[in-house]
């Protein structure tokens, strides 16, 4: 494993390619690997791109990917499908994607559509961007469908969080709906080119104004047509601009503790559920189950005893 992760260092991407599959797997002689590499790992910047289906995320991502390629930077796409039925394909669009780069080494598109079978979806893309990172990609841009969780915990994952929204279904009011405009840093209206753009603009200021009051930053909102360019160099201004603001406030550390702490917290919710599972918990845990069963005890009661019993 120690060779395989040197050779990703060294940039190799079918290196890259085996670690990222055995990492979402769960293989622990690589995650022990990473691990153990964990001090002297690069910091690249992670922007993270959500939004609904079909709202244009992959295009404006490829477009995004193509002007940083063009200046001159080594770049990395994760798109994440949480809603996807099969584990480790790639759908059609996702393909031609890959086709576009495949003879470029500066740049690595990668998809995972399986949540992970030892972990969420966050946790295995924390560690496929850890991965990326070895290898040395600057920026690692991640796509992910702004569904349900999903666009909360691309926030954390990201230093600066692009939400995609069109004028084409009405998604301002179903943003507000999600809570996706609290995640964002930046705001693109997509598909500018379709009637209702100038609409939703007003319907995104005027929500904005009702935010909370964050850190002193508002979101900026830009119009895009990624299908022909248009937007995408001021999308990248705009993500570039809330680095900046991050950097200049001092508030890069923050978000990195805040990542650090949520990932921590995770895995060891992981780690304790797990090792409920077997041992000498598996058990206390099969005797708070019959207690349970035979109505002894409610279920609350059942775990206030196996938390006292475990001493946790
Ligand atoms: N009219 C128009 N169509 C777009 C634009 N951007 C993307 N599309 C189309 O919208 C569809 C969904 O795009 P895709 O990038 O796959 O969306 P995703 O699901 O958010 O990743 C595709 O057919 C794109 O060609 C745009 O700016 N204008
Ligand atoms: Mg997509």
């Amino acid at each position: 494993m120690d060779d395989l992760l040197r050779r990703v260092q060294g940039r190799d991407t079918r290196a890259l390619a085996r670690s990222l599959s055995l990492a979402e797997a769960g293989d622990s002689a690589l995650l022990d690997a990473l691990d153990a590499r964990y001090a002297a790992l690069p910091q690249p910047s992670r922007i993270g791109l959500t939004g609904p289906p079909g709202a244009g995320k992959s295009t404006l991502a490829n477009a995004l990917v193509r002007e940083l390629r063009a200046g001159g930077h080594r770049v990395a796409l994760v798109a994440v499908d949480p809603t996807s039925p099969f584990s480790g394909g790639a759908l059609l669009g996702d393909r031609l994607r890959l086709f576009e780069h495949a003879m470029d080494d500066e740049v690595f598109v990668r998809s995972m559509a399986s949540r992970g079978q030892f972990g969420g979806l966050a946790a295995s893309t924390e560690d496929a961007c850890d991965l990326l990172a070895l290898a040395g990609f600057d920026p690692i841009l991640v796509e992910t469908v702004g569904v349900g969780q999903s666009e909360v915990d691309i926030a954390r994952l990201a230093d600066t969080t692009v939400v995609v929204l069109t004028p084409a279904s009405g998604d301002s009011v179903q943003a507000l709906k999600a809570g996706i405009l609290e995640a964002a840093d930046v705001l693109v209206i997509n598909k500018a080119d379709m009637e209702g753009a100038q609409r939703l603009k007003e319907d995104l200021k005027e929500a904005l104004e009702l935010r909370a009051p964050g850190k002193g930053w508002t979101p900026p909102i830009v119009e895009s047509v990624a299908t022909a360019g248009r937007g995408v160099s001021e999308t990248l201004e705009s993500i570039r601009s809330h680095r900046q603001f991050l950097v200049d406030n001092k508030w890069m550390d923050e978000v990195r503790r805040t990542r650090l702490e949520q990932r921590l917290f995770e895995l060891a919710q992981q780690g304790l559920a797990r090792s409920l599972k077997s041992g000498a918990a598996a058990a206390v845990l099969a005797r708070a189950r019959q207690s349970v069963q035979a109505g002894t005890k409610s279920p609350r009661q059942a775990v206030k005893g196996l938390i006292m019993e475990l001493g946790l």
